[in-house]
Formats: structure tokens, C-alpha cells, sequence
């Protein structure tokens, strides 16, 4: 073998060595479906569709060796993907595994009140080992998402959120933007060290609760649970202190989310958008958290097509947009520009790992379709007189 043969050779070894670990290896697009959110199946009563979600303490990684424990729906975060036609009738049995009070609200929407799930105002808190069925029918269509409304500001950020789909036959936006694929994309912010206090000193208070209340020493001031405002009133003249005075609940120790995730993945766990050449795709986003977040997509103008759910009568371009909290945004991307692209919060804050860069909301849209050759990422290596050339780049 001459040296120029020898060289050849090498070339070819190290191009099969480096394809499973390509972007746009098959491996990638496997483990990327298990960063979706996952679609729950339902069963059929009659003409009823019957979901089944429970919450439990269940730990995330949010990245290859940090794992967070969340309060989540179905062992998942986010929870898994309802979806359904608009007009269906829709049961969603709900059962608490926890020691804690929960509910289900269904943001976006118009359920009958008593379904809303605001703790007080439409129904009880489902406590420990309870269950709630909700019972309503899916409408408006369009992209919508369903969250615990008990603790909101722990249980949001805890992990309980997940999307909720109404799909219409006669959707406008298949109508003036065919597309064949689209993706989910939960966005949300942790504080992971409020988390960690919170929980465990909720879970801790929810214990004393349950053993004072099973030996008929429960205490309604020191839980400040009242049965009017009166009682409330009266307690306070007496010295109650309720919990807005508290340390506890001093806004210093107001969250400061230090992780971000996109369907609880941090990067470079983060799921990939894939996309052809002249094909669209539809992106549903969805702000499950506390945050604000401008989510910038490299060397493509996308169509904003829906708000909220809500078809806009003028779908716009551009290529920043801001995604508050509790909002839903719909966009479809064309296919128009192929490449390797990232679509990423732009305020820097939120692409970090408890401080660090690169980490949190950072994602790609990959055109799958790319000469092999020109996606291998070993030519820029190559090109720099590498031999090899790191997938994922940390601790820059
Ligand atoms: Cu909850």
C-alpha cells in the first residue's frame, strides 16, 4: 500500500467512525423523539376520550449528570402531550401520588368553570391519594397546555406542565402552509435550589398536617386554613401571623431560576429540530414557565401563525420573537436555507447551566436531507488539520 492509499484508507475509517456520532445520524433522530413530548393514548368510554395522568416525585436529568427532582405528570417532564379533535368529549382522571395538594387547570381553555382547577375558586385541592376527573369539551382549537394550579409558583417549576393539542380539521394554517411534521417545545426556568427547599419543607409541613389531623391535634391557624374570612380575621386580632408575613415567604427568596429547559432537556440534551429542503415544518411553543424568553432562529425568517391558539388573520415574519409566560405561539419554518441552524433564547441568562455557557435553551434545526459530506462535521476538523472534531462543545 503507498502512502497515498494509506492516507485514502484512513480517510474512509475515520468518515464510518464519525457517522453514528453525526447530527444527523439515525441514533440522533431515535433519541431525539424521546425529548418530544410523548402522546398519551386515550381509552374510549362510549363517545367519551379518557385520559388517565397521575403526579409523583419522579427525578429529571435535565442533563447527562444532573438530574432534578420534579413533581411530574406521569413519570414525565414536561407531562405527556394530550391531543384531541376540537368538539371531542374529553374525561381526564387524575390521581395524586403525592403528599402534596394538587390540581389541573387547562390553560386556554373554555372548560366549564367547575373544571378550571383553581384551588378554592372551582374545586378543593386534590390531596394525597386523591382523585379528580374533569370532565369537558375540547375548545377553541389550537395549541393550548395543561399545569398544576396548587403552589403554582413551586409546581410550575417543579415539572407540571405539559401540552394540550385541539386539532381542526379546517385549520387555516395547513391550509396556507402545508406541512406534513411539527414538534412541541416546552419552555420553562428553574430555580433548582428553591425547588430542592421548597419541596422538602413542603413535604415536611404536609406530614405534620396529616399525623396532627389523624390524632385530632390539627391546628386551623397553623396551617391557615379557614373556613370564612371571618375566621381569618378573627385568628389575625388573636396574633395569628398569616404566611404573607412570615419569613418564608420574604422576596429574597423569590425564585431566581439558574436552569432552562426545552421539553426538560437543558443543552446539549435539548431536542433537535429536523427539517428537508423545501419542505415546512410547524414549531407549537409553549411557555410553561416564569420566564421571558426571545427565541432566535439563525439564517431563516419564520411565519408567526397563531397566538395563543388563535389563527392570526396576517401571519408575520421574522426571526426574533418573545415568548412570555403562559403564552402559546405557533410558527412554521420553510425549509429554504439548508444547514446545520441554531434556535436559541437571546438573552444570554437562559443559554447557561447554573451560570455556565453553552447550556440551557440552546437547540438546532438540522436539514436531514444535507449531502453527508457536507454535514460531516469532521470536514471542518479536517479543513483545520484535526483529527477529530467535538460534537458537543462545553466549557468554552
Ligand atoms: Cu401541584
Amino acid at each position: 500500500m503507498n502512502r497515498r492509499d494509506f492516507f485514502k484508507a484512513g480517510a474512509v475509517v475515520s468518515s464510518i467512525a464519525l457517522a453514528p456520532q453525526t447530527l444527523l445520524a439515525q441514533e440522533t433522530k431515535a433519541s431525539n423523539q424521546k425529548r418530544l413530548p410523548s402522546v398519551l393514548n386515550p381509552q374510549m368510554d362510549g363517545d367519551v376520550k379518557v385520559f388517565e395522568l397521575f403526579v409523583d416525585i419522579y427525578g429529571q436529568e435535565l442533563v447527562p449528570g444532573f438530574t432534578l427532582h420534579t413533581l411530574a405528570f406521569n413519570n414525565q417532564v414536561p407531562g405527556p402531550e394530550i391531543r384531541v379533535n376540537q368538539g371531542d368529549k374529553v374525561r381526564v382522571i387524575f390521581k395524586n401520588k403525592t403528599e402534596l395538594n394538587h390540581t389541573i387547570h387547562w390553560h386556554g381553555l373554555h372548560v366549564p368553570w367547575r373544571m378550571d382547577g383553581v384551588p378554592y375558586v372551582n374545586q378543593m385541592p386534590v390531596m394525597q391519594g386523591q382523585q379528580f376527573v374533569y370532565e369537558f369539551v375540547a375548545e377553541p382549537y389550537g395549541t393550548h397546555f395543561y399545569h398544576c394550579h396548587w403552589g403554582t409558583l413551586l409546581h410550575m417549576q417543579s415539572g407540571m406542565y405539559g401540552s394540550l393539542i385541539v386539532e381542526n380539521p379546517d385549520d387555516p394554517v395547513q391550509k396556507q402552509f402545508p406541512y406534513e411534521r411539527e414538534y412541541t417545545l416546552l419552555y420553562s426556568a428553574h430555580d433548582v435550589n428553591f425547588i430542592r427547599n421548597e419541596l422538602n419543607s413542603m413535604l415536611e409541613r404536609m406530614k405534620e398536617r396529616t399525623y396532627l389531623m389523624k390524632n385530632g391535634r390539627f391546628n386551623k391557624e397553623r396551617f391557615a386554613v379557614f373556613d370564612s374570612k371571618e375566621e381569618l380575621v378573627k385568628a389575625v386580632k388573636n396574633g395569628y401571623q398569616p404566611p404573607y408575613v412570615v419569613n418564608r415567604r420574604a422576596p429574597a427568596e423569590l425564585p431566581e431560576p439558574n436552569w432552562f429547559t426545552v421539553n426538560g432537556k437543558s443543552y446539549p440534551s435539548t431536542p433537535n429540530l429536523y427539517i428537508r429542503e423545501n419542505e415546512n415544518i410547524r414549531v407549537r411553543l409553549i411557555n410553561g414557565g416564569t420566564e421571558e424568553h426571545y427565541l432566535h432562529l439563525h439564517g431563516h425568517d419564520f411565519w408567526q401563525v397563531c397566538d395563543d391558539g388563535l389563527p392570526l388573520p396576517q401571519p408575520w415574519q421574522m426571526n426574533a420573537l418573545r415568548l412570555s409566560p403562559g403564552k402559546t405561539l405557533d410558527i412554521i419554518i420553510e425549509g429554504k436555507n439548508r444547514g446545520i441552524w441554531t434556535f436559541h433564547d437571546h438573552d444570554i441568562r437562559k443559554v447557561t447551566n447554573n451560570g455556565l455557557y453553552p447550556g440551557g435553551n440552546l437547540l438546532a434545526l438540522v436539514y436531514e436531507d444535507m449531502p453527508a459530506e457536507e454535514a460531516d462535521p469532521g470536514m471542518m476538523a479536517k479543513k483545520m488539520g484535526l483529527t477529530s472534531f467535538p460534537i458537543v462543545a462545553l466549557d468554552e
